[in-house]
């Protein structure tokens, strides 16, 4: 499981000031816990700040890579806020997040993909907006696989996103994306498939507890990749249990080593 992490993104109300005041201990030593805690991404976004956003992204940009080897997953829908983080960033290939369906924004940010040698987020939503259904998800999948691979891009630079929606505004949302997830990595061999926990539970109380579940359903339905906590040691010990049930932990190596580490919450 590819561990993405979230917790440098200036929706969370203690990451909003330490950004805007550019706080480099605080942002670094977040960096480094969640890379002691096992991400393999660590994700910046500072979309709240919307015109200073190439600034403040490639600020974070250099001031995570200072104290991780870890590539850094640029999280912005702005052309202009990942070229200023592209532009800062050395290390390796970085993981952007993300590009859609729509045209435009394709047209912006495949440039950059291909510049900078970079893998990508594909987000399933096109110019006709977010899709209801599986079928509708997977058509989408299928033209962004077919069009970035046109690129030159390879299938495992690829991680398609089904993109979580609120199961507490439609019943089918849930299991639009499991079913989607389960067809991706059926028909496109290779392809990653990633996604953002926390919309699912939006509107319900006690949302850990339907994160939670929600991230041992998806990866029982494929899920290789995730953007979560990774400070959250309940839901990195179901991601170290989760893959030895699907298999793919050979021998429970990591099961093992995350439980002798004293890792795994029990
Ligand atoms: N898909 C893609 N990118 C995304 C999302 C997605 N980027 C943004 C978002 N969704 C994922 N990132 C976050 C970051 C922080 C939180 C939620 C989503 C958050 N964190 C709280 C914290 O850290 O304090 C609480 C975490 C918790 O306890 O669950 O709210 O869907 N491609």
């Amino acid at each position: 499981m590819i561990i993405i992490g979230e917790k440098i993104n200036t929706s969370i109300p203690s990451i909003r000031p330490a950004v805007e005041s550019q706080d480099t201990a605080q942002i670094q030593d977040i960096a480094q816990k969640q890379a002691e805690a096992g991400a393999h991404y660590i994700d910046v976004n500072c979309g709240t700040f919307a015109d200073k956003e190439p600034e403040l992204l490639s600020w974070l940009v250099r001031t995570v890579r200072e104290v991780t080897n870890l590539p850094l997953c640029l999280d912005s829908p702005n052309p202009k806020a990942l070229r200023a983080a592209l532009q800062a960033y050395t290390g390796p290939k970085p993981l952007i997040n993300s590009i859609t369906a729509e045209k435009a924004r394709f047209d912006a940010v495949i440039p950059l993909v291909k510049e900078y040698n970079t893998s990508i987020i594909a987000l399933c939503m096109d110019d006709s907006g977010m899709p209801e259904t599986a079928d509708a998800c997977l058509k989408i999948a299928d033209g962004l696989i077919n069009s970035l691979t046109k690129e030159g891009v390879a299938l495992s630079d690829i991680y398609i996103d089904p993109l979580v929606r609120p199961v507490s505004t439609g019943t089918h949302y849930g299991p639009v994306v499991l079913e989607t997830i389960r067809r991706v990595m059926a028909e496109f061999p290779g392809v990653h498939t990633t996604c953002g926990l926390s919309n699912v539970s939006y509107g319900l109380p006690a949302r850990k507890l339907v994160n939670r579940t929600f991230l041992v359903a998806a990866i029982a339905a494929g899920l290789d990749s995730a953007i979560l906590d990774p400070l959250d040691k309940v839901i990195m010990s179901l991601v170290y249990s989760a893959e030895v049930l699907v298999g793919k932990d050979e021998y429970c190596m990591n099961y093992l080593e995350a439980f002798r580490d004293g890792r795994l919450d029990v």
